[in-house]
């Protein structure tokens, strides 16, 4: 389980159903990830996207990267026109700030997600997102996404 055993340590884990927050190691920066979901994949597709709100009280944050036992792999991407098409890119990281919490969605910035296993609407699995902070300290976060059925 490769997914399990990051190289990233320490990290602090809290898990709860329904959003998700973690204190730094000073105790003064809060995140709280809420709003979590990943599109069931088409019949026969292992491809898919998938989203969250994330909002931080304190020093900012940066989102770094993300992991799920339902996908080999989970890559942050943005989403912008570039004429006149849809063009995704990915990207390193994402900024949360107070001032500025993070929204990842259809049709915007969104986490995509690469070989996901059988998955079903309705269930949920759990999301670990790393966060750094000013310090460099690594902050991990997990969240339990709902699976939505694709956009009609
Ligand atoms: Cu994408």
């Amino acid at each position: 389980m490769r997914f399990l055993t990051p190289l990233i340590l320490p990290t602090i884990l809290f898990m709860a159903a329904c959003g998700a927050a973690a204190p730094t190691a000073e105790g003064e920066t809060v995140i709280e990830v809420s709003g979590a979901f990943i599109v069931e994949p088409p019949a026969g597709r292992d491809l898919t996207g998938g989203g969250l709100t994330v909002s931080v009280q304190g020093e900012p944050v940066t989102l770094i990267g993300a992991t799920t036992a339902a996908a080999r792999k989970v890559e942050l991407h943005t989403m912008s026109m570039d004429g006149g098409m849809m063009q995704m890119r990915q990207v390193e990281s994402f900024p949360v700030t107070e001032a500025a919490p993070l929204v990842l969605e259809r049709g915007g910035n969104h986490l995509m997600l690469f070989g996901v296993g059988p998955i079903e609407s309705g269930s949920s699995v759990d999301v670990i997102l790393t966060f750094t902070d000013e310090s460099g300290s690594e902050i991990e976060v997990t969240t339990a996404a709902e699976i939505v059925p694709p956009a009609g």
